[in-house]
């Protein structure tokens, strides 16, 4: 046990209250990780993979297969202040709740306690947490996902500051109660909780990805975004990415889309433009501060990805199935008859036969998909072959180009650029895609996800739009350039009019023209677009007439989209930015 007065205070308190059978206090050695998962064999929550090195599957209970939104809590004590995207109660009444159900939770398990940082431990802008949890599979993930062990402990034991992250499953066990594979509670029982004053986060009731590994979108975002508000920085849900280009020279670029809009795939890109290359820094968070430059640094928080495993082949994201050769824990996959893991789209045929992530017989007449569409893969960063040598430095990388997007069957263009920083912000306060199954609910449901942090903002959404027009007025004329991109663009058969994957390098490398002033742009309603002649398509096989609709900018259909933009931002009623009321007005007029 630590010296740390605070944390062993707030751990006997815990343990007090969920009244475990043991405390393990985590070391983060390879000796733990394969004792925990030896141990989840045996009581048959995972499966091991003959085909992969030291990989494992996991099947979550049905109801338990992704971040849950609606029991998803910014609990500050005035209302206002979480603003109107958020669920809120007040933090008395919430911890009054969830005191109830904590109490005993832990009977008849393992607390484990799991000192981890977010990003490397020499970084000035990394920060730490501890995590109290239950489940086994989250002690095995955070191993992957964040740094953890004895040396987070030394640096708060030399009195370094922490976010205590409670996690519980929510499934007490009587004496001599046999356990579930996958134990988790009723959905009116979860609750996602955050306590941004106090950079609190008390999670229950589930055991999956964002709900459970709470230093990912609890902490990195969610807290961190609140932090950062205060002390002048950013959290953001974003990629990072460094594109190279024949004559060598460097691009770093942060992307935000939504959840399963391509955050992964864009990270590890391949570029299929000659001469190009393309290096990875981080595919999910990126927390960023000014430097002595005056330029925005970026830094990954994370150490493995959480990757969604449906859609990722050899064919889409090459770099990401070799990252997968071993030591990786898959959920909701499908299992081979041979021993590995099987996803819809990962080859061009299904095997004929497979257990599908329910346990139940599979062959492809059925209809259904094999792995649940949100099945995912979780795997360290290191063993990307395309992992940049600077993914760790500890002062991060300067951004040049921010870029936000999401998924629209119709209307929004390939590309376009801000005119400056105040559309930029515009643009991503204003962000819109069609819902995707990392949330649970429907999907394809169009909605307004500013910044594709609507799920992840720890604030009032409006002070936040603020926030970023602030750190644009900090940033002056090093501010990244600001554009909006959209992979997902159907024809009215429902087929991809752009190929996207690999290809999307031809878009970045307009925007890398840009940037260096080598290209024009044509000024329409919307944003500054490329004309055809402006994208380096040499050796694409698309029609053109894909082209000139992924480059059509439909005034009518624009217009008619303007109510709804007008809905959404009012909605923050007077923290929206009077510079974003502005916008919207310069955009009506473009559009006449
Ligand atoms: P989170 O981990 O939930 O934050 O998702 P993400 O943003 O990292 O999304 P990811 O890269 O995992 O992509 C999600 C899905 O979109 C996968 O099935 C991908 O195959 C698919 N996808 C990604 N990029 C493209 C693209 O350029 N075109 C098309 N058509 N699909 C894409
Ligand atoms: C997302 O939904 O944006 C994810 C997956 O990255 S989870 O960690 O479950 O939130
Ligand atoms: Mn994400």
């Amino acid at each position: 046990m630590p010296s740390n007065y605070r944390l062993t205070q707030w751990v006997q308190e815990m343990a007090r209250l969920c009244q475990p059978d043991r405390i393990h206090w985590c070391d983060g050695t390879k000796e733990e990780y394969d004792r925990l998962m030896a141990q989840m064999v045996a009581e048959g929550r995972a499966i091991p993979l003959q085909k992969r090195p030291n990989s494992f599957l996991f099947r979550s209970h049905p109801s338990d297969v992704a971040r849950m939104e609606d029991r998803t809590f910014i609990s500050t004590p005035s209302k206002d202040d979480a603003g109107p995207t958020n669920n809120w109660v007040a933090p008395d009444e919430l911890k009054a709740i969830m005191l109830r159900l904590y109490e005993g939770c832990m009977r008849g398990r393992t607390m484990y306690i799991i000192p981890f940082s977010m990003g490397p431990l020499e970084s000035p802008m990394t920060k730490i947490g501890v995590q109290i949890t239950d489940s086994p599979y989250v002690v095995c993930n955070m191993h992957i996902m964040t740094r953890v062990g004895t040396k987070v402990l030394r640096a708060l034991e030399a009195g370094a500051d922490f976010v205590p992250c409670l996690h519980s499953v929510g499934t007490p066990l009587a004496p001599g109660q046999e356990d579930v594979p996958w134990p988790c509670a009723p959905m009116e029982q979860k609750y996602i909780s955050h306590f941004p004053e106090e950079n609190l986060i008390w999670s229950y009731g589930s055991g999956y990805g964002g709900n459970a590994l709470l230093g990912k979108k609890c902490f990195a975002l969610r807290i961190a975004s609140a932090m950062a508000r205060r002390e002048g920085w950013m959290a953001e849900h974003m990629l990072i990415l460094r594109l190279i280009s024949p004559e060598g020279h460097q691009y770093h670029i942060a992307a935000a889309f939504p959840s399963a809009c391509g955050k992964t795939n864009l990270a590890m890109i391949r570029p299929t433009l000659p001469g190009w290359r393309a290096e990875c820094l981080g595919d999910d968070i990126a927390w960023m501060k000014i430097g002595p430059d005056g330029r925005l640094y970026a830094i990954n928080p994370e150490s493995g990805f959480f990757g969604v495993a449906p859609g990722t082949s050899y064919r889409t994201n090459p770099a990401a199935m070799d990252t997968l050769w071993g030591n990786v824990i898959f959920t909701n996959c499908a299992l081979t008859d041979d021993g590995d893991v099987w996803w819809d789209r990962m080859t061009p045929e299904p095997p004929p036969h497979l257990i599908d992530w329910e346990g139940q017989d599979w062959t492809p007449d059925r209809g259904t998909p094999a792995a649940h569409p949100n099945a995912r893969f979780t795997a360290p960063t290191a063993q990307c072959p395309v992992i940049s040598p600077d993914w760790e430095k500890p002062e991060g990388v300067p951004i040049d180009i921010f870029i936000f997007g999401g998924r629209r069957a119709t209307m929004v263009p390939l590309v376009y650029e801000a005119y400056n920083w105040d559309h930029g912000v515009f643009l991503g306060a204003t962000q819109s895609s069609e819902k995707t199954a990392a949330t649970f609910g429907t999907v394809g449901v169009l909605r307004r996800d500013p910044f594709a942090m609507l799920p992840f903002c720890g604030y009032h959404m409006g002070d936040y739009f603020a926030h970023w027009l602030q750190m644009g007025d900090r940033l002056g004329d090093k501010a990244p350039r600001i554009f909006y991109v959209n992979w997902f663009r159907k024809d009215p058969e429902g087929r991809w009019l752009w190929p996207g994957y690999g290809e999307n390098s031809r878009v970045l490398a307009w925007m890398c023209a840009r940037v260096d002033g080598k290209v024009g742009a044509v000024e329409t309603p919307i944003g500054l677009l490329p004309r055809p002649e402006d994208l380096d398509l040499r050796g694409l096989d698309m029609p053109p007439e894909n082209l000139r609709e992924l480059l059509r900018v439909d005034v009518d259909a624009w217009r008619a989209e303007i109510p709804d933009i007008e809905r959404h931002l009012a909605q923050f009623g007077d923290r929206l930015p009077q510079r974003l009321r502005e916008q919207l007005w310069q955009l009506q007029a473009r559009l006449g």
